[in-house]
């Protein structure tokens, strides 16, 4: 498929959980979503480099990934400011929170404030792991699970691949069937929506659980980028304050509305 190549200018763009130097980032897809988009800020919110990956394993390191830096530099020349939220897969990178260079900012996390008005907390969400009992042990034992079904997927999707059938997430297919990993996420989303919540914001995007998202809770917004894993997904804000979850090839998945202005009282003079 071919991406669009005039897109909207974006306010803001969200992109999380790439995990570039592992295996499972689908670094072409990324580097094709990043070439020439066209937004004032780019928020990276976390694993975007899969530390963990590269330490224990070979790292996968290839053209879409020399592709992926050298798009994140050509956004920086046409004066993109890109905000770093480092994860739990990159966070030797928090060491590095609060540097300021003059197109990039490492934060531990941010505020986003939309053209209308609201504003956003941004966190990678691994923060939340406490909250939903999915501690430090789990999280690798996860990790290590998450793998093998990632490695199952690669199988499955070579023969369907020869057997000329589309693709198809193995890993997704099991999350949904799982009534623990639905329960998992729901305690996440609480965790983060509360968060957001106590810090008298309007709502939280993130991402880490690798299942995109974009909705209105109680009033509050939810958004989950997704990932370049498995759902291959990016958050948008336009120039209004609406906010979409698009495809790697600038597909609409969802959108939210901006919140209409408050009705201003017109006075005879
Ligand atoms: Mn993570």
């Amino acid at each position: 498929m071919t991406a669009p190549t005039l897109r909207p200018r974006q306010r803001a763009v969200f992109v999380s959980d790439v995990h570039l130097g592992s295996k499972n980032c689908h670094a072409a897809e990324l580097a094709d979503f990043l070439d020439g988009l066209d937004t004032r800020r780019l928020y990276l919110v976390g694993d975007i480099v899969d530390l963990w990956w590269m330490a224990q394993r070979r790292a996968a390191w290839g053209h879409g990934q020399h592709r992926v830096v050298e798009c994140l530099h050509a956004l920086v020349r046409a004066g993109t400011e890109i905000i770093y939220v480092p994860g739990n897969h990159d966070r030797p990178i928090r060491r590095f929170c609060g540097l300021m260079l003059p197109y990039m900012q490492v934060r531990r996390r941010a505020i986003h404030q939309l053209a209308d008005g609201r504003r956003l907390l941004v966190a990678h969400g691994d923060d939340y792991d406490a909250v939903t009992h999915f501690g430090n042990f789990q999280e690798h034992l996860g990790d290590w699970l998450y793998d093998q079904i990632l490695a199952g997927n690669r199988m499955t999707n070579s023969a369907r691949r020869r057997l000329g059938l589309r693709y198809w997430s193995l890993a997704d297919f099991l999350k949904r069937r799982s009534g623990a990993a639905e329960r998992y996420i729901a305690r996440f989303v609480n965790a983060g929506l509360a968060d957001a919540r106590r810090r008298g914001l309007d709502g939280i995007v993130c991402g880490h659980i690798h299942r995109a998202d974009l909705r209105e809770v109680d009033g509050l917004v939810y958004a989950n980028d997704g990932d370049w894993v498995e759902s291959l997904t990016a958050l948008a804000e336009d120039a209004e304050g609406g906010l979409c979850l698009l495809g790697h090839d600038g597909a609409v998945l969802k959108r939210l509305e901006p919140r209409r202005p408050p009705l201003r009282l017109a006075y005879a003079a």
